[in-house]
C-alpha cells in the first residue's frame, strides 16, 4: 500500500502509540565493562590446585596424575557454567597430554578471540605460580563472562595447554591442528603465564619483541594496568611461553607476566614497591612453588587486566533484560 507523506509519518507515530506499554523492541546496545574481580576467587581455585598437586605426589606435571586431575577439575567447573569444553589429547616424552579448550556458547566461530596459558607445572612442584596462576585468573573470568550472561560480538575461546614445561608441546599441538580457515578465524590469542610472583613485575609482552606481537594488543593490555593506577614494563618473553607457536602462526598475540627467575633492579623496586636484587619469583621451577608463593595483589590486577582485555576484545554487551518480556508474570 501507499501512502501520501503525511499519512506514512502518522502512520509511523500511531504504532508507538498504540503500543505504549511495549518497551522497544531494540534497544541500543551497551557496551559492558569489565567487572573487578573478586581475587578471593581466583584464590580459590589456586587451593584447589594446591590440594590437587598433594594428593597426587606433589606435582601437576604432564604424564602424571596431578596433571589430569587438573583438567578434570577445570573441565567441570567451565561445563558447569555452560561453556562447550573439548579435550585435546597428544603424545610426548611417552605419555598422553591433554590440552582443555572452552567455547562459549552461541558465538561468531569465525572471529574468534583466544585467552590461554599451561596447566601443566613441572615435577618439582605444585607450580601454582607457574602456572596455576595465569590458569586460576583465566578461568575467573571464563565463569565470571558465563554468570554475566555476557553477550560477544565475537567469539570467545579459552585453553589451558598441557606440556608447555617440555617445551611449549600442546600449544604446539594445538595450533598445527588447526586447518587454514581455523586458524584465521583467531584474531588474537593472550597469554597468561605466571601472574602472582611474589615480587612481583607488571610486564606486558612487547609488540616489536616477537614476530607478530601485537601493538594493538599491547596498548589494550598498558591500558587495563593504567586504568587501575599500576605502572608497567614491556618484556620481550620471546619464545618462552604458549603464544609463540600462535605467533609464528602469524596470530597477533599478547600477554602479561609477573616475573620468573629474572631479579628485580632498583629502579623497578621503587617503581612496584619489592625487593631488589631478589628474583620476581624465588620458587620458580622448585617445591616451593605453594599457595605461600604467591602475592595476592599482583594476582589481582593481572586478572583483573585479563578481564578488561577479554571483554573488550569480545565487544562484551548486557544481557538483555527490558526487550522481550512485556507480560511477565510477577
Ligand atoms: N613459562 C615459564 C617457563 O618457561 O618456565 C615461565 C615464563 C613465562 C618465562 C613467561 C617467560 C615468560
Ligand atoms: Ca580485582
Ligand atoms: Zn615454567
Amino acid at each position: 500500500m501507499k501512502l501520501r507523506p503525511a499519512l506514512a509519518l502518522l502512520a509511523a507515530l500511531a504504532v508507538p502509540v498504540a503500543m505504549s506499554t511495549v518497551p522497544a523492541a531494540a534497544a541500543p546496545v551497551k557496551t559492558l565493562a569489565a567487572p573487578d574481580i573478586p581475587v578471593a576467587n581466583v584464590q580459590a581455585h589456586l587451593n584447589d590446585l594446591q590440594r590437587i598437586a598433594t594428593s597426587n605426589g606433589g606435582n601437576r606435571a604432564h604424564g602424571r596424575p596431578g596433571y589430569l586431575a587438573s583438567v578434570n577439575h577445570l573441565k567441570s567447573k567451565l561445563d558447569a557454567a555452560g561453556y562447550q569444553t573439548r579435550v585435546q589429547t597428544f603424545t610426548t616424552s611417552g605419555a598422553t597430554g591433554y590440552n582443555l579448550i572452552a567455547d562459549f556458547p552461541g558465538t561468531d566461530q569465525n572471529n574468534v578471540i583466544m585467552a590461554g596459558g599451561h596447566l601443566d607445572s613441572v615435577s618439582a612442584g605444585p607450580g601454582i605460580n607457574d602456572n596455576g596462576s595465569g590458569s586460576a585468573g583465566l578461568l575467573e573470568v571464563a565463569l565470571t563472562v558465563a554468570k554475566q550472561g555476557v553477550k560477544p560480538a565475537k567469539g570467545l575461546r579459552f585453553a589451558w595447554w598441557g606440556a608447555e614445561e617440555l617445551g611449549l608441546i600442546g600449544s604446539t599441538y594445538y595450533v598445527n591442528s588447526l586447518t587454514g580457515t581455523q586458524r584465521s578465524a583467531i584474531k588474537s590469542y593472550l597469554n597468561f603465564d605466571m601472574i602472582g610472583s611474589p615480587n612481583p613485575a607488571y610486564f606486558v609482552y612487547s609488540a616489536s619483541g616477537q614476530p607478530s606481537g601485537s601493538a594493538a594488543l599491547q596498548t589494550l593490555l598498558q591500558q587495563g594496568f593504567q586504568a587501575k593506577g599500576v605502572q608497567t614494563e614491556l618484556t620481550s618473553v620471546g619464545g618462552r611461553s604458549d603464544h609463540a607457536a600462535f605467533a609464528r602462526a602469524g596470530i597477533p598475540v599478547g600477554g602479561t607476566f609477573s616475573g620468573a627467575e629474572g631479579r628485580m633492579t632498583s629502579a623497578q623496586a621503587q617503581k612496584w614497591g619489592g625487593q631488589a636484587g631478589v628474583a620476581f619469583d624465588r620458587c620458580y621451577h622448585r617445591s616451593c612453588d605453594t599457595t605461600s608463593n604467591i602475592n595476592a595483589t599482583a594476582l589481582d590486577r593481572h586478572t583483573d587486566v585479563i578481564a578488561h582485555a577479554v571483554y573488550s576484545l569480545i565487544g562484551a554487551s548486557a544481557p538483555s533484560t527490558t526487550n522481550i518480556c512485556w507480560r511477565c508474570p510477577l
